[in-house]
């Protein structure tokens, strides 16, 4: 999470306000006649800000053999979230899920920390997996063609 000097600032400009109406609001007489009182005193709380449900979790990436249009060309990459090959990651949790739509290709991912993760040749795979990354070298290759379908990925720590 990236948050600005401003941002944070602003949020706390917004909890001294919070505090501000709660102790203000706390004393409101009890309406005797019987009239609908307005419910204006309970005002409710701002969302803290950074705490939404999906900001946990892993970095996405796919690991693709073939193209989208030939699942059985002689190509392999590993794709970020937005489709762009990725050659150089920072270590950590990542999601990958493969894209292995071929019957004579697989794609295997190897390197440090025993990660050692691989689809079958035969039949399609598109299944996730979680790799921790740690700072080294990690290769991706389809096994039956490793000598020219082969990608390197750099970690850095
Ligand atoms: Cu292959």
């Amino acid at each position: 999470m990236h948050r600005s000097p401003t941002a944070a600032v602003a949020a706390l400009a917004l909890l001294a306000a919070a505090n501000l109406v709660g102790c203000t609001g706390g004393s409101a007489p009890p309406a005797a006649d019987g009239s609908a009182a307005p419910a204006a005193s309970t005002a409710p709380l701002p969302t803290a800000p950074g705490s939404s449900p999906d900001s946990a979790g892993s970095t996405e990436l796919t690991g693709m053999v073939g193209t989208a249009d030939d699942p059985d060309a002689y190509a392999i990459a590993l794709l970020d979230a937005s489709g762009s090959p990725v050659t150089t990651l920072p270590a950590g949790d990542y999601s990958l899920t493969f894209s292995d739509r071929s019957d004579i290709h697989n794609i295997r991912i190897s390197g440090p920390g025993g990660v050692d993760e691989a689809t079958e040749v035969r039949g399609s795979d598109e299944s996730t997996v979680e790799v921790s990354l740690e700072p080294g070298t990690y290769t991706i290759v389809c096994d039956p063609h490793s000598g020219t379908m082969r990608v390197e990925l750099e970690v850095t720590g």
